[in-house]
């Protein structure tokens, strides 16, 4: 029995059964962490979230910002992008089901995982933790999204209002619509903040893109972090899958751009990828 860290699939299904070959995935004895952005961009989204809704007892997993995009645009409150890759996957006739399914579950997972070198918490999310956030403001802000999003009363609500770049920090007295919009855009779209959690999202680019005064989130000291605890996160391929930080892991490895998808063993921390397929 093993737990993989799998990177962003993006439809890239060939590619994920090639690499749940190589891992030799058991699904009766293995779980799949999934760090978001199963679908989009690539070329099978539809197969994609099929496969993994099937074997979703052996899976966890984050939602990202393209699989929020997808909840988006099937809730019509979205037009799709012209390199979105989600028709096949909006005129499916289990669409409702994939839509509740995916409505329902969180933006952060956390596990604790008896590895080699001892117990350790890994902890799940898209994009990332910001600096100045403790255990519970994490666990708070998830909860919240996550309550919010599978409601029936308040999902439409919230959909229709996490676009946008504001607010880029938090300040008191935020009302709760700017607080979901701030907290989603930190657990599903971040790459660059200051210490106090302020988010530069137009940047994109490599670390070495950093805007003046910014850093990658990771490279902050983090308020959460603990000797115990690992992060994992995907949303950011241009790390090629390397943070520089032994216990925060990267395991996007950029597959739905033409490099490769990752699993991460967590137990071990041994590295298994699968090139793209052309
Ligand atoms: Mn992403």
């Amino acid at each position: 029995m093993a737990n993989y860290a799998i990177g962003d699939v993006q439809g890239c299904f060939n590619e994920l059964l090639g690499l749940l070959d190589r891992i030799n995935f058991d699904p009766t004895e293995d779980h799949l962490w999934f760090v978001g952005d199963l679908i989009n961009r690539g070329p099978e989204s539809l197969r994609t979230l099929e496969f993994i809704y099937q074997m979703k007892e052996s899976c966890n997993l984050v939602l990202g910002n393209h699989d929020m995009h997808f909840l988006a645009i099937a809730e019509g409150l979205r037009r799709p992008f012209k390199n979105d890759t989600l028709q096949e996957l909006l005129e499916s006739e289990k669409l409702t089901i994939y839509i509740k399914w995916l409505r329902c579950q969180s933006l952060l997972h956390y596990e604790k995982i008896d590895c080699e070198v001892g117990t350790k918490v890994y902890l799940m999310t898209h994009a990332g933790i910001p600096p100045h956030w403790s255990w519970l403001d994490a666990l708070e802000a998830s909860q919240e999204i996550k309550e919010t999003l599978s409601s029936d009363n308040l999902h439409i609500e919230y959909l229709k209002n996490i676009y946008g770049n504001l607010p880029a920090k938090s300040e008191t007295n935020l009302n709760r619509l700017d607080r979901l919009r701030l907290n989603t855009n930190y657990l599903t779209r971040m790459r660059f903040c200051k210490v106090d959690g302020e988010l530069e999202l137009k940047i994109k680019g490599t670390i070495d893109d950093k805007p003046k005064g910014f850093k990658a989130w990771f490279d902050h000291p983090l308020s959460i972090q603990n000797e115990n605890l690992h992060i994992i996160f995907g949303h950011w391929a241009a790390l090629g899958g390397k943070t520089g930080i032994s216990n925060i892991t990267s395991v996007d490895t950029g597959c739905v751009w033409g490099y490769k998808l990752t699993a991460f063993r967590l137990e071990d921390s041994r590295v298994f990828s699968y090139d793209r397929i052309n």
